[in-house]
């Protein structure tokens, strides 16, 4: 899995696989990117480029954010993660912003402006863009433990609803995060291939899915770093795995993608 992720193959007119991550604060879309990168360099040590901020701490600016996933000096894999940092709930963002995003006219370090959505005059506006600048796959990032924090009024059901519409029609892949998931049980922390075997951890993913419409292989179990110093393969395995259906869905958009053109 780490192999695959590593060596996705190249294709001339889309030279990075754009991911967009969206979720509340404190879900754990920052850890999951740190997870990813220490997984995939598996340099038997913790790696954690981006800052994990305490709770309640992250700025409140609300800035688009491109997570390059480096391993290492001269090895960008070609995934990326697109992160709308501060973002508190989903209805944070306008609509048009979070589909202005998807289709690659957003560029990244653009500050989300609360008032208005952006315009097609700012200077973070691409007017023209390519299939290389847009998302291809959008992962919603949920925290196991508190799912319906993720779409707690009205206005962010609604939003997310019609983003999901959105995706379906263009086919682009949507997927769910569910984070924390070893926060369930205490077990789960010594042994984390137990969540394999768990009718709870079962239930809150057909929960998830129901809840966001979604199928239940769209959801996707996941236990980032969080704390600890040491390595954890288990994790890795996780993290590795959950990459690896990123990577595959966006491969199977992509093709589809080039064959209609
Ligand atoms: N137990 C546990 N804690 C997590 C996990 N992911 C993130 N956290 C913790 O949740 C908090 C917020 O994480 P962060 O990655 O900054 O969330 P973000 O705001 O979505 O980027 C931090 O204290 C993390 O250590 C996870 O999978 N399990
Ligand atoms: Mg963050």
């Amino acid at each position: 899995m780490r192999s695959y992720v590593r060596n996705i193959k190249k294709r001339p007119d889309v030279p990075f696989f754009n991911c967009l991550l969206i979720g509340q604060i404190a879900n754990g879309k920052t850890s999951f990117i740190n997870s990813a990168v220490t997984a995939i360099a598996d340099e038997g040590r913790r790696k954690s480029p981006f800052t994990v901020y305490s709770r309640g701490k992250e700025s409140t600016t609300k800035t688009l954010c491109l997570c390059p996933l480096l391993v290492n000096e001269d090895e960008d894999v070609r995934l990326r993660f697109y992160d709308c940092r501060g973002l508190h709930d989903i209805e944070s963002l306008w609509f048009d912003d979070i589909m202005n995003i998807i289709n690659g006219h957003i560029l990244p370090g653009y500050e989300f402006d609360s008032n208005t959505p952006i315009t097609k005059e700012h200077e973070m506006y691409r007017k023209d863009p390519k299939l290389a600048d847009k998302m291809h796959c959008v992962v919603y990032v949920i925290n196991a433990t508190a799912p319906k924090e993720a779409l707690a009024t009205k206005t962010a059901e609604e939003t997310f609803e019609k983003i999901r519409q959105e995706l379906t029609k263009s086919n682009i892949p949507q997927l769910i995060l569910m984070t924390k998931v070893d926060n369930f049980h205490k077990n789960f922390q010594e042994d984390l291939e137990k969540i394999f075997y768990s009718n709870y951890v079962k239930m809150m993913r057909d929960f998830i899915a129901q809840y966001t419409s979604l199928t239940k292989d769209r959801v996707l179990l996941q236990a980032n770093y969080c704390g600890e110093t040491s390595i954890s393969p288990q994790k890795d395995f996780l993290t590795l795995y959950n990459l690896q259906k990123i990577v595959e869905s966006i491969e199977d958009y992509i093709k589809y993608v080039l064959m209609k053109d």
